[in-house]
């Protein structure tokens, strides 16, 4: 019988290093001889990357609503699940995701303060338990974040959201991190070697558990 695989998470505000992190933990897990499924959030299926298009950018003044923000974020969630993770490690391929779930915790729970019962009834519809085996969360202050952003260009429709909504979205991430036992927190602060090696010890200590 096939091993299932493993679906392993980054999270982390913007300019944490996500997208710097998931390259090493790529080789890693390579290294140690799994087949791997690289995706990212919104987004990883055709669908969802239309849907991905739709959220980060600006509509003229047709006002995004939070709402549809939110329900875009799990329809986008849902079809990447179902069409591609599930799947994926049905096959005993790990998959490797560039934000998840906690995401949207953080962002349209923290950030934009939706409503908690129809964010909880959305999430419950879309994964029904379905979890992620380890999360990685790249903890950074917003302002260093969204400077490391903005140093790249010009910043999107949700990057524009403010300190306050990110400062919120970072506090959710944190009792996230704190009420949960298959996550690990990375100060994203340190040097980009520092922050590569703490993630791939923390890899390693998985893989420990896992192999
Ligand atoms: N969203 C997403 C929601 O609101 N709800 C949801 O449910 C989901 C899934 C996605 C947007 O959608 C929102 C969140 C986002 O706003 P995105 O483009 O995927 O959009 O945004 P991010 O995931 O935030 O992508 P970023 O590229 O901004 O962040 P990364 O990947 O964390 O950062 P990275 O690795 O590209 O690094 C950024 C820069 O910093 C440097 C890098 O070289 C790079 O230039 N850097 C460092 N510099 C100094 N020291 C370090 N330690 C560094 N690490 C990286």
């Amino acid at each position: 019988m096939t091993k299932l695989g493993q679906f392993i998470v980054v999270e982390g505000l913007e300019g944490a290093g996500k997208s710097t992190v998931i390259k090493a933990i790529q080789r890693e897990l390579e290294a140690h001889g799994h087949e791997l499924k690289l995706t990212r959030e919104p987004g990883g299926t055709p669908m969802a990357e239309a849907i991905r298009d739709c959220v980060k950018h600006d509509w003229q003044d047709e006002i995004v609503t939070e709402q549809t923000e939110l329900l875009l974020m799990y329809a986008a969630r849902s079809q990447l699940i179902e069409n591609t993770i599930k799947p994926a490690l049905a096959n005993g391929i790990w998959v490797l995701g560039d934000r998840h779930d906690w995401s949207s915790l953080a962002y349209q729970g923290g950030g934009r303060q939706v409503n908690l019962a129809h964010l909880n009834a959305i999430r419950e519809l879309t994964l029904d338990g379905f979890t992620a085996n380890l999360t990685i969360y790249l903890d950074i202050n917003p302002k260093v974040g969204l400077s490391r952003a903005a140093a790249r260009g010009e910043l999107d429709r949700i990057e524009q959201s403010g300190l306050a909504f990110f400062e919120r979205a970072r506090e959710t991430y944190l009792n996230l991190v704190k009420n949960s036992d298959s996550a690990i927190l990375i100060d994203a602060e340190q040097s980009i070697d520092k922050v590569r090696e703490d993630v791939i010890t923390a890899v390693r200590q998985f893989l420990g558990m896992t192999e």
